[in-house]
């Protein structure tokens, strides 16, 4: 694969941008190498500045469960753009984002925009707070929320130690009513609130975690998070970012019949363009400036252009209905990984909940960070520029979730499929 164009102007990005991208996620960190730089998408494709063709199983992390440059999305975002760019003032295309919003979402009464999925965590957690009148805060090793001081903690060498802070630049006052538990230990929850239940202002969890890989929560966990906040009056936040829209229409608090208090939404509802949100119960939404005492602001948040994207791509999820296909292939893309790495004789296990998925090289069923992290990332890597070379863009970390959209076509699954068999020869036959 010809690669000297991307190659060339990564080098230049260095000079004007840390580490050439505005994320790290994007960096090839966990992979080596140097990203591709992409010149444009279409449907399940991507498409770089070398010409190379790759089928795209990113979608922006999460965003494009549609495909690149769905027509009913360029089109309101042509149309938005007639009337301008931002006006810094309230407009109608906001109004009828909240109530799609809410129709679709079961737990959501009321919901305010903001830029991304970080405003809208830390949004949602100073809401917390400020409803409660209490500072600790609940989250779960390896489930990621966005850039916020307070949640940028690693778990400490107790499930009950407070957090201590997982990057520089953090004080250690951000992170100390932070408390890290396990994923799927319910034990340590109960333990937590036994403790602790009167200082709990919130615990928030991705309840299907996307940040690991994909790992999915065993029976009873996430009923067992919302019975001890009820019983000890702390919010449930259930972190839907990267879910939400995406397990289902109306999330995994619909496909699980869960009702969490607050919702942090983002990727999908803006359909490509910057947008989050968090919304819950009305009692607690209304706390919100300027109705209530808790403030939190944002120069673009609800912009006329994202917006109209963001409509156009739940409008057509509404429309279309694309869930059962999305299973459905996924699920034969995921039995076709498996095949391969099987025939390879590779130790692995595929986590897999609506168009996400995740293929672990670890012999045993991820179910927390602890396990999560004994993944062969070095496996990984291999497998992540063999599936480059072959035309295939995965996620480049073996700690994301891969994401099917309503654009691959079975030629598109079936190249996949293909592809990895013969990768996946090749890396059992590397060794390590
Ligand atoms: P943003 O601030 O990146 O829009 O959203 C933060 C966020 C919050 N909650 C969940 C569950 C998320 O997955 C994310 C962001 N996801 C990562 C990828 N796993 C975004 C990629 C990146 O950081 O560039």
């Amino acid at each position: 694969m010809q690669r000297d164009k991307s190659r060339e102007h990564f080098a230049r990005a260095c000079h004007s941008i840390p580490g050439g991208v505005n994320s790290p996620a994007r960096a090839f960190g966990g992979v080596g190498g140097e990203p591709l730089i992409i010149d444009r998408g279409d449907g399940p494709f991507l498409f770089d500045i070398d010409g190379n063709r790759l089928i795209d199983f990113v979608g922006s992390w999460g965003p494009h469960i549609l495909g690149h440059r769905h027509p009913a999305v360029v089109a309101a975002i042509e149309s938005a753009l007639r009337k301008g760019t931002s006006f810094g003032a309230p407009t109608e295309l906001e109004t009828e984002l909240a109530e799609l919003v809410i129709e679709s979402v079961p737990s959501i009464e009321k919901v305010r925009m903001v830029s991304s999925g970080t405003e809208a965590t830390m949004s949602a957690i100073r809401l917390a707070r400020g409803f409660t009148g209490r500072d600790v805060i609940v989250k779960f090793a390896g489930c990621y929320h966005g850039h916020v001081d307070s949640l940028l903690v690693k778990a400490g060498s107790a499930a009950m130690t407070l957090g201590t802070p997982s990057s520089p630049g953090v004080p250690a006052g951000c992170t100390k009513d932070t408390l890290v538990l396990e994923f799927n230990d319910s034990q340590a929850v109960a333990d937590a609130f036994a403790k602790r239940g009167g200082e709990i202002a919130g615990v928030i969890i991705e309840p299907v975690v996307g940040n690991m890989g994909v790992v999915v929560p065993e029976p009873g966990f996430l009923e067992l998070l919302r019975e001890q906040c009820t019983r000890h009056g702390a919010l449930l936040i259930f972190d839907e970012v990267m879910t939400g829209f995406r397990v289902a229409f109306g999330g995994a608090q619909g496909r699980f019949g869960i009702r969490p208090d607050l919702t942090t939404l983002g990727k999908i509802i803006g359909g490509g363009m910057p947008v989050g949100a968090y919304g819950g119960r009305k009692d607690v939404m209304d706390r919100m400036s300027p109705v209530g005492p808790v403030y939190q602001a944002g120069t673009l948040s609800g912009n006329p252009l994202a917006m109209a994207c963001g409509l156009a791509t739940l409008r057509t999820l509404k429309q279309t209905n694309p869930y059962p296909r999305l299973e459905s292939e996924t699920k034969r893309l995921c039995a076709g990984l498996s095949t391969a790495a099987t025939a390879a004789g590779l130790p692995h296990t595929v986590a897999q909940v609506g168009s996400m998925f995740t293929l672990f090289f670890h012999a045993a069923k991820i179910v927390n960070y602890t396990i999560a992290s004994r993944c062969d990332t070095k496996r990984f890597a291999r497998y992540f520029w063999g599936m480059i070379e072959s035309g295939v863009y995965l996620p480049c970390s073996q700690f994301e979730a891969n994401f099917v959209s309503s654009s691959h076509a079975p030629t598109e699954i079936d190249a996949t499929i293909s592809a990895a068999n013969d990768v996946l020869a090749r890396v059992a036959k590397d060794g390590s």
